[in-house]
């Protein structure tokens, strides 16, 4: 196409969702405030070698006592959407049993500030905060936990639906699962691939029962969603090995969700590749019926390509019966501090597959962003030129997708403050508003100003 590249060319279209995201444990802080009892990362954060420099999320970025100044970063923003989390522990400490009203409170006062300022409320159920309680009865591998995660959706929705209009019951199962199961890198760090394998299957379930609770409990106008981190998986090379190893990650990266969630089904060659460490028996009659509860749109995050070639990896890793198949290659380019490899094509890869599998499915990407150390100018300026060449690339890389019929709602830019990055703690900062975490004062960066222009004008200049 010889046609110039013009303004009109990269606006995006009318009504089209500009946002942030967050999540509860990485910002909150007030771990032990209001009745909220310890999750899997309170847990997981205090003990000593789980978190880079021992950090925690105790206090975080404070956003429980900031609320209203972090709306009001937002309302400068000139954000549609404001995609937060709510902390389980805060409303059902020991994860079952009535809800507390003071841990609901606080969710109340933010979604009414984000109202009275204009932004729409994006509630996320579930950011990985599993009240310890549940996961001391056995966590995620366990069948009850999906019951519980379902009554304490049920709550929240009586609570909040009458303000809150979209929903998603779950934020990438996927690392939930695997990385919190399998690999223990993450909460609540355990290396079982099996009890990895059966949480995958209970995230399904949840989702599913949560789904049905939501509808029952919402008005009918809600939007109910499921937010998926997929793996744009590309091959080393086209030989026949390489993209069996495609194959096999896609199968417990993607459609371990991707299937049971919308065709109710497993993939059959997931079943097959893990006959040695499982049969799958804890899949029961109707459970796949289940977790295909109609939804409304489709989330999805993402920050890099995955490329493989057939080897083997690491162990413990995430990708169960894999180990010995294939191998992870560093893919090529520059990196963020994160070292993870910039390329904004995985990210339209994934809207067009998605475009071709789900067509009736709205999407929405609900997060996607980079972590770079910013700098500070003698004037207190903090400066991240990175960040909006990042963003600026992937954001062109959605446009691309939707001129090319992908549904793409909305946009989510992760993050909107600098916070706790998990098992990195504090020494990865994603925000596009810096945070000293000493004084906890907040700075906009440049991507900040830069991110504010593009909503402004409702598109890439
Ligand atoms: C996502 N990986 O996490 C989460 O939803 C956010 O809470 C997080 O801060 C953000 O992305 C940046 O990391 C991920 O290792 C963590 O594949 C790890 C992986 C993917 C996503």
């Amino acid at each position: 196409d010889a046609r110039p590249q013009t303004t009109a060319e990269l606006r995006f279209p009318g009504g089209f969702r500009w946002g942030t995201a967050t999540a509860a444990y990485q910002i909150e802080g007030a771990a032990a405030e209001d009745g909220r009892t310890p999750s899997i990362w309170d847990t997981f954060s205090r003990a000593p070698g789980r978190v880079r420099n021992g950090d925690t999320g105790d206090i975080a970025a404070d956003h429980y006592h900031r609320m209203d100044e972090d709306v009001a970063l937002l309302k400068e923003l000139g954000v549609t959407d404001y995609r937060f989390s709510v902390a389980w522990p805060r409303v059902q400490p020991t994860g079952r049993g009535p809800a507390v009203q003071r841990g609901l409170d606080f969710y109340r006062r933010l979604v009414d500030a984000l109202l009275a300022a204009g932004i729409r409320p994006v509630a996320t159920l579930y950011h990985w905060d599993l009240p310890q309680e549940l996961e001391n009865a056995g966590g995620w591998p366990q069948r009850d936990t999906a019951e519980r995660f379902a009554e304490y959706a049920r709550i929240v929705a009586e609570v909040l639906g009458d303000r809150v209009a979209t929903w998603t019951t779950l934020n990438e199962p996927w690392c939930a699962a695997f990385l919190g199961y399998a690999s223990g890198v993450h909460a609540p760090g355990r290396t079982d691939p099996v009890a990895a394998l059966r949480a995958a299957h209970h995230f399904n379930l949840a989702h599913g029962l949560a789904t049905r609770a939501l509808r029952d409990a919402l008005p009918r106008r809600s939007e109910i969603s499921l937010t998926l981190n997929l793996h744009a998986v590309r091959p080393l090379t086209d030989s026949a090995a390489d993209l069996d190893a495609v194959r096999r990650i896609d199968a417990l990266g993607n459609r371990i969700f991707l299937d049971p969630v919308f065709h109710g089904r497993l993939p059959a060659d997931l079943v097959e590749d893990t006959a040695a460490l499982t049969d799958w028996s804890f899949v029961r009659d109707g459970d796949l019926a289940t977790a295909s509860a109609p939804i409304d749109s489709l989330g999805i995050n993402y920050y890099s390509p995955t490329v493989v070639a057939a080897g083997s990896c690491d162990t413990p890793s995430p990708w169960p019966g894999a180990e010995e198949r294939v191998r992870f290659v560093p893919a090529p380019g520059p990196r963020t501090a994160m070292d993870w490899p910039v390329d904004a094509d995985g990210l339209y890869e994934l809207l067009t597959r998605l475009r071709d599998e789900l067509p009736a499915t709205p999407l929405m990407v609900t997060e996607n962003g980079a972590a770079y150390d910013d700098y500070a100018d003698p004037s207190g300026a903090v400066h991240d030129p990175e960040r909006v060449a990042y963003l600026r690339a992937h954001l062109h890389a959605v446009h691309r997708a939707i001129a090319d019929g992908a549904k793409v709602r909305g946009y989510f830019l992760w993050s909107l403050l600098d916070n706790f990055e998990w098992a990195y703690g504090y020494s990865k900062r994603f925000g596009i508003v810096h945070v000293d975490f000493a004084t906890q004062r907040r700075t906009a960066k440049d991507s900040a100003r830069w991110y504010a222009r593009v909503i402004g004008r409702g598109g890439l200049d």
